[in-house]
C-alpha cells in the first residue's frame, strides 16, 4: 500500500485514533511516544501528543498541584477525583476534537493510571475509580494501550537517572510501584482486544519496532483514510485543540 498522504481536502472523512501508553515510573513511554510519532508523520498521519494528568491548560494546573502532593492532604478519594477533574478538561479541549478531526492521538497516561495508582494506594474504593472513570472518559476509550512493563527497581532506577527529583508518586515505597505494575498487567489480561504489553527492559529500538508492529497492523493495513484529518493540511493539530506548546520527550510545557 501507498504510504498515506496528508489530506488537502477538508471533506474527507475523519478516522482519528486513540492510542494509549502506561507502566510504571521510567518505564520509558515518553521515549517511546516520541518514536511513535516520527514514524506515524513519516506516513503522513497527523498526530497530538498529549499526557496524564495534564494535556490542556486547566488539566495542566491541576498536574502541577497533583504531583507537587499539594492534593494529597485533602485525602485519596479528593486526589482521585482531581485526577478525573483533569481528564475531564483534557477530554473535552485536547483529545475529542483532535480524534473528530481525523487524528492520531497519543496520549501518555490515561485512565489505567487512574486505576493502577490511586487503586494502589489501598484508599480508593474500586466503585469509585469505575465510576470517575464513567464521568470523565465515557465512550472515548483508547483504541489501543500500550503497557510498558519493566520491574520496579529498574524504572525507578532509570527515573532517579533523570536528575529530576522525585515527584509525589516516584516517592512512594517500593510495594506500591509493585502493586502499580500489577494493575496494569491485570487490566491488559482483561482487556486483551485493548492492550498489549511489552517487555520494556529491551533496548529502544526493539520496543519501538513492537510497538510499530502492532500500530499498523491494527490501524494502517488497507485502510487509506486513515489518519488522514478533516481539515486542511498543514494546519497544526496542536493548535487546533489549543493545548499549551510541548516541551522535550512531547510532553507539555507548564
Ligand atoms: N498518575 C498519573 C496517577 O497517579 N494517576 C493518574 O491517573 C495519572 C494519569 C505522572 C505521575 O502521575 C501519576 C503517575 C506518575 O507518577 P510524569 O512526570 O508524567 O508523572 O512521569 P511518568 O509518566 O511516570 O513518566 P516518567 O517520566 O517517569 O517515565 P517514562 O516517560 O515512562 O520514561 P522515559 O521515556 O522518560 O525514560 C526514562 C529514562 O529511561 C531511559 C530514558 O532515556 C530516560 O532516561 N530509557 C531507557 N533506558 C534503557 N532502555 C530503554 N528501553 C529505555 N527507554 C527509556
Amino acid at each position: 500500500m501507498a504510504p498515506a498522504m496528508p489530506q488537502s481536502q477538508e471533506s474527507a472523512p475523519a478516522k482519528g485514533r486513540f492510542i494509549t501508553f502506561e507502566g510504571g515510573e521510567g518505564s520509558g513511554k515518553s521515549t517511546q511516544v516520541q518514536r511513535l510519532l516520527s514514524k506515524l508523520a513519516a506516513r503522513g498521519i497527523e498526530t497530538v501528543a498529549t499526557r496524564e494528568p495534564g494535556g490542556s491548560p486547566e488539566a495542566e494546573r491541576l498536574r502541577r498541584l497533583l504531583l507537587s502532593g499539594a492534593i494529597a492532604p485533602l485525602g485519596a478519594d479528593a486526589e482521585a477525583i482531581v485526577f478525573a477533574a483533569a481528564r475531564i478538561d483534557h477530554l473535552d479541549k485536547t483529545i475529542r476534537p483532535a480524534l473528530e478531526e481525523g487524528c492520531f492521538v497519543i496520549c501518555d497516561r490515561f485512565i489505567d493510571s487512574t486505576r493502577a495508582y490511586q487503586g494502589a494506594t489501598g484508599k480508593v474504593d474500586a466503585s469509585l475509580i469505575a465510576d470517575l472513570e464513567k464521568v470523565a472518559a465515557g465512550e472515548t476509550m483508547p483504541d489501543l494501550t500500550i503497557v510498558l512493563d519493566v520491574p520496579v527497581d529498574i524504572g525507578l532506577e532509570r527515573a532517579r537517572g533523570r536528575g529530576e527529583g522525585a515527584d509525589r508518586f516516584e516517592q512512594e515505597q517500593k510495594a506500591f510501584h509493585e502493586a502499580v505494575r500489577q494493575s496494569f498487567l491485570e487490566t491488559a489480561k482483561s482487556e486483551p482486544q485493548r492492550c498489549i504489553v511489552i517487555d520494556a527492559t529491551q533496548p529502544a529500538e526493539k520496543i519501538e519496532q513492537q510497538i510499530w508492529r502492532a500500530v499498523e497492523k491494527r490501524f494502517l493495513k488497507g485502510d487509506e483514510d486513515v489518519g488522514k484529518p478533516r481539515r486542511k493540511a498543514g494546519a497544526s493539530a496542536a493548535k487546533a485543540a489549543k493545548r499549551p506548546p510541548r516541551k522535550k520527550s512531547g510532553k507539555i510545557a507548564p
